[in-house]
This record gives structure tokens, sequence and C-alpha cells, in this order.
């Protein structure tokens, strides 16, 4: 057993994730707003969360969500205002909570006065975006954008193309432009002031590219990400903005980085950013072809992940995460959301709850809240799966139904329905008005008036998973050691120089498994199931997704 009285606040923590359009709504425009967060402070408190990560809400003008900033002191109406926001800081700061925002700082929303100043070519904004002159007629290179089409733009104004890897609306940061990099630390420091206490930072790995802007592989799902993913200079421009101002404040970072790797990890975590988040185990049996397929993909495959990023970074620290406002729903995508709903999200939380790490829960996944039952293609609002469907269909061979499963199982809007409050028919209690995105069917079953009054949903059981978390430092801190690797159907593992034991049938079939651990003295500390005699090890029979975790007094095997 190791020592755990060195953990620093946000390790010790779990965070939540508020995407705010859908967490609650006080004013009944039907999108939710900083007040609304505020109004359901103490339902966080309640599940035992710690951290809120705020996903953006400054001014902006929505073509992403937020996710394209026109001001970066600014609080975007929709929203509320900068005094809703210094409230919410110190209401959550009341009750011993913390507050992370996101940063956006790939790029900014094509409606920021930088970018207005930089198409007319006014010193010093000219050399802030990523501008070139066009090749052949046509785009400076072959990169696509992440959202489809080409990611150059032609603008009439400058005469010039400009780079956006996103959307359109996106334009990416020139970060080679050392004025750039002041601006994002002012930005940063301007918050931090104010009291938030750190960033999640929005695709982080992607703000270095590769000098010249050579042509991409055009064999590649997206043409030229290898020149804009973990680029040469991300972790000098990450180690600058820590030293120039994160080093000044006891603050967390989290930089969110597609495509990154363990190796490449390892060098932003020696000194820019806190901790990583991944998307290894969110794209398991995603090919080649990227992620508009119905991924195939065995148990086995998922834990190899888990395996390789807990021990990785096991000098390091993991942000383990199952679901975000850009994925599907965890438990439609790694559990059951029919027969086992309730089963496959709580052994799903098992997992969460119990790595190595600071966990990310998801708003409305501590409900078990699964994907949307989409029908049309008018029903998306998403800007990724908008797009998607344009391109995919704009031929004569291809129609929606074609593309339709899998854009239902993938559509980004599937976690961005409205949080289920109560079973209210067509709101959830979410708004008094109309909802901006329809809210889920199942809102009846699901929903946090009827959860927490049931002692058995799976509001109560992540509430007892946080609980078990705080109780036992190890769960956070100690070694990861994984047991039965080849098994299809049970993730095991010891944590703490074998002090706990996790077992986690991920199926739906019982499944009987031989878990090497000194069984002797050991204590039941967590189950979704009742206990049934076979509590006692080394044979364990777990039934469909079950999941327990076990502790033992003495340590080390
Ligand atoms: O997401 C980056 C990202 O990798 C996603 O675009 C992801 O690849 C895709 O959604 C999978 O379907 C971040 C934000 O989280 C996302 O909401 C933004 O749209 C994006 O950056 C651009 O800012």
């Amino acid at each position: 057993m190791e020592r755990h009285d060195e953990l620093t606040w946000w390790q010790t923590a779990v965070v939540y994730q508020v995407y705010p359009r859908s967490f609650n709504d006080s004013d009944g425009d039907g999108v939710g707003d900083i007040p609304g967060i505020v109004e359901r402070l103490d339902y966080l408190d309640d599940l035992g969360v710690d951290v809120v990560w705020l996903s953006p809400v400054y001014d902006s003008p929505q073509v992403d969500n937020g996710y394209d900033v026109r001001d970066y002191r600014a609080i975007d109406p929709t929203f509320g205002t900068i005094d809703d926001m210094d409230a919410l800081v110190d209401e959550l700061h009341d009750r011993k909570m913390h507050l992370v925002m996101d940063l956006v700082v790939n790029h900014t929303s094509d409606q920021h006065e930088w970018f207005e100043a930089s198409r007319r070519g006014e010193a010093p904004y000219d050399d802030y975006y990523i501008w070139r002159e066009g090749h052949d007629g046509g785009p400076p290179n072959n990169w696509d954008a992440v959202f489809g089409g080409s990611a150059w733009t032609y603008d009439e104004t400058r005469g010039e193309y400009y780079l956006s890897v996103f959307s359109s609306s996106q334009p990416d940061l020139n970060w080679e432009n050392p004025r750039v990099r002041e601006e994002v630390g002012d930005v940063v420091r301007w918050w931090l002031d104010r009291g938030v206490d750190g960033f999640r930072m929005d695709v982080v790995n992607f703000i270095s590219k590769t000098p010249g802007l050579p042509d991409g592989d055009p064999s590649d799902d997206i043409i030229g990400s290898e020149h804009f993913i973990d680029g040469p200079e991300v972790g000098a421009y990450l180690r600058e903005l820590h030293d120039r101002v994160f080093a000044d404040y006891d603050a967390m970072t989290v930089g969110e980085m597609p495509g990154v790797t363990v190796a490449s990890a390892r060098d932003y975590l020696d000194g820019g950013v806190d901790m990583v988040f991944h998307f290894d185990h969110v794209n398991v049996g995603v090919g080649k072809s990227g992620i508009w397929n119905i991924p195939e993909w065995e148990l086995p495959e998922l834990k190899a992940v888990f395996e390789e990023w807990q021990t990785g970074l096991a000098d390091y620290w993991n942000a383990p995460y199952l679901g975000n406002h850009d994925q599907p729903r965890a438990v439609s995508r790694f559990g059951d959301d029919g027969e086992y709903r309730v089963e496959s999200a709580t052994a799903l939380a098992t997992v969460l709850l119990t790595l190595r790490g600071t966990p990310f829960v998801y708003q409305g996944d501590e409900l078990g809240m699964t994907n949307y039952p989409f029908d049309t293609p008018e029903e998306f609002r998403d800007i990724e799966t908008r797009q998607y469907i344009e391109w995919a269909i704009r031929g004569e061979d291809r129609t929606f139904e074609d593309i339709a499963p899998a854009v239902r199982f993938w559509s980004r809007d599937n976690a961005r329905t409205p949080m289920q409050w109560t079973d209210a028919e067509g709101t959830a209690g979410f708004t008094d008005g109309d909802p901006w995105l329809a809210v889920n069917p199942n809102r009846d079953e699901v929903n946090a008036e009827r959860e927490r009054a049931d002692p058995d949903s799976v509001w109560h059981y992540y509430r007892r998973a946080i609980e078990l978390r705080k109780a036992h430092p190890g769960l956070a801190a100690g070694d990861f050691d994984h047991l039965l690797p080849d098994h299809p159907d049970v993730f095991a593992y010891r944590r703490d120089g074998g002090r706990y034991l996790v077992a986690c049938n991920l199926s739906g079939e019982e499944s009987t498994v031989d878990l090497p651990w000194s069984w002797d003295g050991a204590e039941r500390l967590l189950g979704n199931y009742p206990e049934d005699g076979t509590d006692t090890g080394p044979t364990l029979t777990l039934r469909p997704y079950e999941a327990r975790v076990y502790c033992r007094s003495r340590s080390a095997d």
C-alpha cells in the first residue's frame, strides 16, 4: 500500500461536466443558462462531485454551441451575465467546490474582433490567423476539416484563404505568432484572477501545425490531420503558457487531445498540463474510415486501451471519462441501454470511479441517460452531424436512410438532449418553454426526481461510488494491475498494491471467473446487485453487468 497524503485538490476530486445549453433553463427560453446551474448546485453537492467543468459560456454566435468564441471576456446573453458567472463561482466556492472553464483557443469565431481585423489586413491582427495564397486556382493544400470539406476558406476581403480545421466559422489562431500566445495568456490570467480554478483546454494538441503546411496523406480519413495533430511545438507552447500564467496559481488543467499517444501525453504532462483526455477508448472499433460507421469491437480491445493508459501514465496522472458532449451516451456506447440499462450504467460507473486518476462524469450519466431515438435528418442540431449528412448524401447514390444507423449512433446530439430532472412531458423539468433539442422519451423512467427517491437507482449508485472513492484515496492514486486481460466478458483489476479488487462483468451473460487475489479478510465495499452467497472468491459468478469492489485490510499479495 502506498501513501496518498500528498495528493492535490484536483487529484482527489471527481469532476462533473455541465453542458450549459442542456442542463437547466431558468428563464423559459428553452436553452439552459448559468442561473439554472446555480439552482442545481445542491443536486451536484448531494451527488458528491467536487469540481464543475463548464462547457463554453463565452459570447459566441453559437455555430458550434459556444466552441466558436467571439469574446473571451464576455458571457453570452443566452447563458446570462458576468454577474451570473461570478455568482456561480461564489456559490460553488461556498460549497467547497471548484469551477473549471473551457478554454477554446485553437480557434476563435469568425466574428471575433481579431478575425475581423485580420481579414481586413490590419496590424497587429493581420498575422493572428493562418492565411495563405491559393494554389493552382484552389486551396493552399489538401487538408480536410474535421467537420467535413476543405480546411481552407477563401476570404473575399483579404483575397486569401484562411485555415479552419473544424468549421469555416472557426478560423485557427496562428500560435507561431508570439502576440497570439500572449493574448491567450492574458485571457487565462483574467479568468483565474476572477476566481475560476482551472481550464479544460479544447483540442489543445492542434495548436501547432507542421511548418510549411505540406499536403497530407490522401488516404487518411481526415486528410492533413498528421500535420495539425500533435505538431512540433505543442509541448513548448503549453510549457510557455504554464510558466507564464499557470505557475502563479493553484489551478488545474486538462488538455483535450484527439489522436494523442501515451508517448506525447507524457511529454505534455512533463510541465505543460496536469491531465490529458485521450480518445483511444471512445474510438475503440473505429477503423481508418472514421467514425461514421457502427464500430465493432470486443471487450479485450477496450480493456487493453485502459491498461495501456493506466500503466503508461503510472508515473503521471490519468483523466478517465466515458462520455462527454461529443460522444454517444456511455451506456449506449459501452453498455446495454435496453434490458440492462441500470446494471450496465452502474457497472460502467464502477469502472470510471475505480480507475487511477481524476474521473470526469458527464451530466446525465449519473441517471443512466441514453442515446435519443432520432428519426429524420431535420431533428439534428449539431453542426458536425448536419455537415456530415449534407456531405454524405450530396451525390445521388446515397440517401439519409443509408447513413442513418451510423448517424443515429454517433451524433453528438445524443449527449446534448436536455437533462432529465422530472417526468414532465416534453420538458423533463429542464425548461418552462420549448427545449432547443427534444427531450428523450424515456424521461418517465430516467429522471433525477424518480432516481433520487429510489435507493437502487443509477443515481444512488453513482453517489455511493463517489463517496467510496473519497473514503479510499488508494482508489484514486494506487497502482493499477490488470487481471485476466484476455477474458471476453469481465474487466477485473487490482488497485493499490493489491489492496482493492474490482470485478465488472461488461456483458449481458452470466460469467464465472477465478480471480487471483488474497481473499482472506476481504470486505465487499460496493456492488450493483444484492449479495447472493457467491461473494467470497476466488471463484466469482457475476450476473449480467454485475460489478463489485472489494477491499482487504492487509496490504500486498
Ligand atoms: O472537440 C474536438 C473533437 O475532437 C471533436 O470534434 C470530435 O472529434 C468529434 O466531435 C467526434 O464526433 C472539441 C469540442 O469538444 C467540440 O465540441 C468542438 O466542436 C470542437 O472541439 C471544436 O472546438
